[in-house]
């Protein structure tokens, strides 16, 4: 996959983009990434990126002739999303990163100041998305965010490739508790299911743990979670005013 991204600050990517999974991505050709200076497509002397928003109100605007020279210098296929991180988009999930990592290519656009001016939606966005509602001062944190969220999912980039199967949100649960050693830490222990050799009891013990954990977490996930009739059952159990929490472990 080749993702191209457009910044005012594009040295905002470097550390995360050159260690760890994106090196590796990238060493093993899996991954092609450029981060590109809007201020290089800036047309006069000044190299001026940004204006006063028309109307008045505070803040400066990404000028329109400046973004989308950067963008069309790219050259995208008609094809290629170019997605413009945004609070007004749609909410980045894991269904939305596994659709974007089956493509060959992303233009990933990353506003500044107040944003960018209308008509480059227009002209030039083709999708929209979101990390989440708060406020940030650039979309450059957003395109890392959703870069990682895609990147994990290109076949061949995680070494132990079940993992990305096992994924929270990949069944859309959360997991639950984890242990590692030692047995017993500070009076706490490990329960002994877990130790027990029992494999497909261990399976089922964590499977119900993460059910647990999503029931009392958020509920909201089971909606849309892909459940067995065996995971509903538990579930309605759960529900009962009469389960009593020691049967929940
Ligand atoms: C109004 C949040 C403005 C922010 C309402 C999630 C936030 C990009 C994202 C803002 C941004 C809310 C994102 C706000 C983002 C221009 C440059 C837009 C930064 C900018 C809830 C500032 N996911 N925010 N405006 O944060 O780019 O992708």
């Amino acid at each position: 996959m080749k993702i191209d991204a457009l910044s005012l600050f594009p040295a905002m990517f470097a550390s995360i983009m050159n260690a760890s999974m994106m090196w590796k991505a990238q060493d093993r050709g899996l991954l092609s990434f450029r981060a590109h200076d809007i201020r290089d497509y800036a047309a006069d002397k000044h190299r001026q990126v940004d204006d006063a928003p028309y109307g008045g109100g505070g803040g400066m605007i990404i000028k329109p002739d400046v973004l989308v020279r950067a963008i069309e210098a790219l050259r995208p296929a008609t094809e290629t999303p170019v997605i413009l991180l945004s609070p007004q988009g749609k909410l980045l999930t894991h269904q939305v990163a596994a659709q974007l990592a089956q493509l060959p290519r992303l233009v990933l656009v990353c506003g500044h100041y107040e944003g960018v001016d209308e008509r480059v939606r227009q002209l030039a966005i083709t999708d929209e998305i979101s990390i989440g509602d708060y406020v940030l001062t650039g979309g450059e944190l957003a395109a890392l965010v959703l870069i990682d969220s895609v990147v994990r999912l290109i076949p061949g980039v995680l070494g132990a490739q079940g993992a990305t199967d096992r994924d929270s949100h990949a069944d859309g649960l959360l997991e639950g508790a984890h242990y590692t050693r030692p047995p017993v830490y500070r009076g706490l222990t490990v329960p002994a299911i877990l130790t027990s050799g029992h494999h497909a009891e261990v399976a089922r013990w964590r499977r119900r743990q993460a059910l647990l954990r999503t029931w009392q977490r958020r509920p909201e996930l089971l909606k849309n979670a892909a459940l067995t009739d065996d995971d509903r059952e538990w579930l309605r159990q759960l529900q009962r005013p009469s389960a009593a929490p020691s049967l929940l472990t």
